[in-house]
């Protein structure tokens, strides 16, 4: 009887949470429609996996590393957020790699992921994030996994679109979400959004050998939502193609108002065009202010510069650079196949997948063959441009991804699931249920014109009943499937940090090889490095005390301090003089309101510390580095402010014995 009603309560319950929070939540069995293969994705203890995969962590602002196909986590690599766990933005040396227009930030949310690609393929160089809160592009140095520069996007509002990326990397894209009123006032009623707001997409030049990023130009767009985007590829090389919505450009219960037409739109760039526009001198200078965040791998200093000026080009003046494909019903992403010929266009809330043809939009170009304008941009007729569409293929279409036997793999958030369909004749293949509500997903190499395959990936929005519950919130899941058969196979749960939006995968044997092992201590060009025990001190100057320290199994030099006051700042320059891999030093001292500092071998790192109070602060090392780890520790004497205490410091100095037995 108690069961009973227990029962009806859980399904009244489930029901209720189906609607408001998952249409796709099936009350199916989950126990029995969750079996998968997990042999399939076993990996040996001691066994390398197979592929690294790069994930958005989303709402955390990190990447996280795992492997594939154990689902194993690796590595957080810091990004748009401090990190206590690696003193990122905490210590002197990583804050400017925060630093904005708007100052330190110290939190941005990260969606999506690209791997740099030279001819369309993998490369294995760099990772570029986003931040989609406020606007900024990462870049991460594969050899070092660390964030090596964040650029920020002026006159951008939500950079979503961002940052897909061109064939040979020569350009990073982002596309503002939000439309936003531009130039010197921007301080108008939100109802005069009609007039007042426009949308920017900036292209972002990538040097070829330093990897540092500029913005080249960006284009002023009527005051629509940017979604997503990809570049084309072999014969399409030279476009990028983006998704929009909110044409109806609603300011206001966006739900409602931004879902009235039948089709928005999927913009055409020309980039090409765009690059001799600018050549030619088309580009208006504008006034912005953003910030350029660069990591130097030699001082191991972040610096970050207010750039002051871009270039801006209006459609007005450029004629043949960007049209507008009509798209069924709020698209979301927007995705090339590996020759390039084919964008795959998801409506969220459309019926049909509509797959447009480079040649076809060519040919209407060509011919003129627009249905009309819109904002003074010409709309291209939707069945001429059109390959065709893929019949009922299920709710809510999302991403689509692709393997290199000409399928395409797209997941649906309201259907809960994948499916597999052909690409050149449209038809549905095979689909296989996710748990639940999928986002993006991934084929390794899926965006490139060399997919890897093996694999497609779902990153899920909702957990329900996979993991052992942890309160009320659950850890966000990613599921694996082998596609290397004909019928998809469910064969691997894991849980993800934050929330995933995009990942990408690439072979182990891309990344590792090049993977760096130490800082070479030589090489040390931190101006308060201190290579070597003879070069640590301890220097007042003012209200400031400078500790030029050093670290190696098992002490710090030096070890015992006396002379700091009450009011001083002190700065601790930390060298860890150790040279083998996988050895990094932790500094930690008792009541600083700062994060720990994490040394890497031949690397310096500077924690600033106010003392709070008179006394005796221990310090220690954070990472347990050898048996005599627990040993690796210090102090330091604050005084009171006025008192005559000197500076003075060593280790290993022992004080006459006062063992009187
Ligand atoms: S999104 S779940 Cu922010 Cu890439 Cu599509
Ligand atoms: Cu150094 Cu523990």
């Amino acid at each position: 009887m108690r069961f009973d009603s227990f029962k009806t309560h859980v399904v009244l319950t489930l029901t209720a949470a189906c609607l408001i929070a998952a249409p796709g939540c099936k009350p199916k069995g989950t126990q029995s429609a969750a079996g998968g293969d997990a042999a399939a994705a076993y990996v040996a203890p001691g066994k390398y996996d197979e592929f690294y995969n790069f994930v958005s962590g989303g709402f955390s602002g990190q990447m996280t590393v795992y492997g594939l196909p154990s689902g194993r986590l690796f590595k957080v690599i810091p990004v748009f957020s401090v990190d206590p766990e690696k003193g990122y933005g905490y210590s002197e040396e990583s804050k400017p790699m925060l630093n904005t227009s708007n100052g330190f930030i110290p939190w941005d949310d990260l969606h999506h992921i690209a791997i740099s690609t030279t001819n369309g393929e993998h490369d294995g160089r760099w990772v570029f994030g986003n931040a989609n809160n406020t606007p900024r592009i990462a870049r991460i140095d594969l050899k070092t996994f660390k964030t090596a520069e964040i650029l920020e996007i002026p006159n951008s509002a939500g950079n979503h679109s961002s940052p897909f990326i061109t064939e040979n990397t020569e350009y990073v894209v982002a596309g503002t979400r939000f439309s936003v009123p531009l130039g010197g006032n921007t301080d108008v009623p939100i109802d005069t959004y009609k007039e007042n707001f426009k949308g920017t997409i900036s292209f972002i030049s990538v040097d070829q050998n330093s990897g540092e990023m500029n913005i080249a130009f960006q284009i002023l767009t009527p005051g629509i939502n940017f979604d997503l985007a990809r570049a084309g590829k072999g014969k399409s090389h030279g476009w990028f193609f983006f998704s929009c919505y909110n044409s109806e450009k609603a300011n206001t219960l966006l739900e409602v108002n931004a879902s009235q037409k039948d089709k928005d739109f999927i913009m055409a760039v020309n980039w090409k065009k765009a690059e001799e526009y600018v050549k030619a001198g088309k580009a208006k200078r504008q006034a912005v202010s953003y910030a350029h965040n660069k990591w130097d791998d030699k001082t191991h200093t972040g610096t970050s510069v207010m750039e002051k000026e871009v270039l801006v080009l209006d459609p007005a003046d450029c004629p043949d650079m960007i049209y507008f494909m009509p798209c069924p019903k709020s698209p979301h992403g927007c995705d090339t196949d590996p020759t390039g010929e084919y964008i795959v266009g998801s409506g969220k809330l459309a019926a049909t997948l509509p797959v447009f043809s480079f040649t076809k939009i060519q040919n209407a170009i060509a011919a003129k063959d627009f249905e009309g304008t819109y904002d003074g941009i010409p709309v291209l007729k939707y069945e001429s441009v059109l390959h065709g569409e893929v019949q009922k293929p299920g709710l809510g279409p999302l991403h689509t991804e692709f393997d290199g036997n000409g399928n395409a793999y797209t997941s649906f958030f309201v259907s809960s699931e994948i499916v597999k369909w052909s690409v050149k004749d449209l038809k549905v293949l095979d689909r296989v249920p996710t748990y639940y509500s999928i986002g993006h997903l991934s084929v390794p190499g899926g965006p490139t014109k060399k997919p890897h395959g093996k694999y497609v990936i779902a990153y899920n929005k909702i957990t329900k009943d996979r993991f052992l519950p942890t309160g009320p919130e659950l850890t966000q899941s990613a599921q694996i499937y082998d596609i290397t058969g004909e019928k998809m196979k469910l064969i691997l749960d894991f849980p993800t940090i934050g929330e995933p939006h995009y990942a990408e995968a690439i072979p182990a044997s891309m990344i590792m090889k090049n993977s760096q092992k130490i800082y070479k201590i030589e090489e040390n060009a931190h101006p308060h490095a201190a290579k070597g025990d003879n070069f640590t001190r301890v220097e007042r100057k003012g209200k400031e005390v400078h500790v030029y320290m050093t670290m190696i199994r098992s002490h710090f030099t030096p070890d015992n301090i006396e002379g700091i006051k009450m009011g001083d700042d002190v700065y601790f320059h930390i060298t860890n003089l150790e040279q083998d891999w996988d050895i990094p030093h932790g500094f930690a001292i008792k009541g600083a309101n700062t994060a720990e500092l994490l040394i890497m071998p031949g690397e310096t790192s500077t924690m600033k510390w106010t003392p709070s109070e008179t006394g005796i602060f221990p310090f220690y090392c954070t990472d347990f580095c050898s048996a005599l780890h627990q040993e690796m520790s210090g102090y330091i004497r604050v005084s009171p402010a006025g008192s005559n205490v000197p500076i003075s410091f060593g280790t290993g100095k022992t004080s006459p014995s006062t063992d009187t037995n």
